[in-house]
């Protein structure tokens, strides 16, 4: 570890030297704390990141790119797939794919779990939250029990037990508390040394005019690098080599919030393997032009996002002949890789993928000492955006999914009009009931109504239903012959022996 005069020197060589204006008034403790993270910083680099944000906070403004526009197309058709509109002999096939390359256990499932859920507002990692679902279950309970079922799946199709291995990239707001959440909840019946948890970089916020940003007397305000933070955070753990010591070859990524998600869907994860692709993404027809969403399109011919936050709303409006948006591919952060791909990517291009700037309220102690927080955005954030691999890719494919089977994200509290905990649970719920009302159950309500499901019928059409199916039962609503004929009152949850009971 350095020592405090080494670090005092890059520091007043950054032009940073206001970071020790506080060391004085500091107890040993504080002080040896934040000699510590001090000493984690990229001190060499400390000056070059912090001109480098504050040049791009001013020629941004947090504009969007005017160059960007006038090059942008959509995903061309051939290297699109939906799930829709291809004949289900088509998608049938693409599932064998995945299944087969599941049950060679050549699969593994990677969360992107470092950000600092702020718009949640809730101070412990997004994946411990409990959206109110009946079994209580929380996100990563769910996301660990369709792991298990989806081993068990494969194995029971190709009679070859495998593991799809679940690597979680978390920051240092979100490790230890994952850590303990999967310790006290026996990681959910998933073997632990199958569950790789490792940390991305922390970078400091920056003031407009390049100066790192005290978040207190003896700490630096500091926050992941964003989820693009990946890649040097699979080289900086060895993620890579543990998964290649594994024999995994492909990865379904995906972030945190998706109560949906399919996790290592096959039928994805087959229709990119079919497709000779390096790179895939999951999307959905957007909503609405406004939707807080990155689009997938071409740039100058090269494939890309084009984040929410960097269209122009002029373009995210435009419409075709038909009335359908131009830019409609909605991003759902459900990525596939290679490993081969992701190697590339470390070893070659991951210093050339360019940080976003975004502005933001960060609290501060001002040169008094006092804390102050800001009313207005007084900070900058730099973050690298996961997708940004994309124009590396030799082939990107895109599959066009059903909203309302596998998007349905946890972003905001309850009270905001979208992404709450309330849609979220209600999109799950409604699902199940589809599912139930598919596999020929009739559902009634609390009172005893009959609840009509049509394969169509969405949460909004039916807000209070508390109809829940365990994934350790129905992965994505197979193997739920045991509901044929039969009549259930909700609030139901058809567990493991719940499923027992009607069977028998
Ligand atoms: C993400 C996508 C957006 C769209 C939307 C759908 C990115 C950059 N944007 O936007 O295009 O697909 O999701 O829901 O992917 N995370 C980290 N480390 C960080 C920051 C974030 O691991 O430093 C994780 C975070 O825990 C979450 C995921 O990345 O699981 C997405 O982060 P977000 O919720 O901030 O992304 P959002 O909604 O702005």
């Amino acid at each position: 570890m350095p020592s405090l005069q080494q670090i005092r020197t890059a520091l007043d060589g950054s032009g940073q030297a206001h970071v020790l204006r506080f060391w004085p008034e500091l107890g040993s403790e504080q002080q040896e704390e934040f000699l510590r993270e001090l000493a984690q910083l990229d001190l060499p680099r400390l000056e070059e990141h912090c001109r480098a944000a504050a040049e791009a906070a001013a020629a941004a403004s947090c504009a969007p790119d005017r160059d960007l526009e006038p090059n942008l197309e959509p995903v061309p058709p051939e290297s699109m797939g939906s799930v829709r509109r291809s004949d289900p002999d088509c998608l049938a096939g693409w599932e064998r794919e995945g299944f087969l390359q599941i049950s060679r256990s050549r699969v593994a499932v990677l969360l992107l779990a470092g950000g600092q859920g702020t718009r949640l507002g809730v101070r412990y990692p997004k994946g411990m939250f409990d959206v109110g679902l009946p079994s209580g279950k929380t996100l990563y309970q769910i996301q660990a029990e369709r792991i298990l079922k989806i081993q068990q799946l494969a194995e029971s199709r190709l009679g070859s037990k495998c593991t799809v291995p679940w690597y979680i990239m978390t920051s240092e707001f979100t490790l230890k508390p994952t850590q303990t959440f999967f310790q006290d909840n026996a990681h959910f019946g998933l073997q632990p040394s199958n569950i790789v948890m490792f940390e991305q970089r922390m970078i400091p916020a920056v003031t407009f005019d390049g100066k790192v940003i005290l978040e207190g007397k003896g700490k630096i305000a500091m926050a992941p690098d964003g989820n693009g933070g990946l890649y040097q955070a699979l080289e900086d753990n060895g993620v890579l080599e543990d998964m290649e010591a594994r024999g995994v070859e492909f990865v379904h990524v995906y972030c945190v919030d998706n109560i949906l998600v399919k996790m290592a869907d096959p039928l994805f994860v087959g229709f990119c393997v079919a497709k000779g692709a390096d790179c895939g993404a999951k999307v959905v027809e957007k909503a609405h032009p406004a939707e807080p969403v990155g689009v997938v399109c071409r740039v100058g011919g090269v494939p890309q996002v084009v984040e929410y936050s960097e269209i122009r709303p002029e373009t995210a409006r435009l419409r075709g002949s038909a009335g359908e948006l131009v830019y409609s591919a909605g991003n759902i952060c459900n990525h596939f890789f290679t490993r081969s791909f992701l190697q590339d990517v470390v070893e070659t291009f991951k210093d050339q993928l360019k940080p976003h700037v975004a502005l933001k309220k960060v609290p501060f102690v001002d040169s008094c000492g006092n804390q102050v927080k800001p009313s207005e955005p007084n900070g900058i954030k730099m973050e690298k955006f996961v997708f940004d691999v994309f124009p590396f890719s030799r082939r990107l494919v895109v599959l066009e999914v059903q909203r309302e089977d596998e998007f349905s994200p946890l972003k905001n509290a309850d009270g905001a009009p979208s992404d709450t905990p309330a849609t979220a649970r209600n999109a799950l719920l409604a699902q199940h009931c589809r599912w139930a009302a598919a596999a020929g159950a009739a559902l009634l309500d609390e009172q005893g109504n009959s609840i009509q499901m049509l394969p169509s019928s969405s949460a909004e059409n039916h807000p209070a239903l508390k109809y829940e199916i365990s994934p350790l039962v129905s992965y994505f609503g197979e193997g739920l012959e045991l509901l044929k004929g039969k009549t259930i009152r909700t609030p139901f949850i058809l567990d493991g022996a719940a499923a027992a009971e009607l069977q028998a």
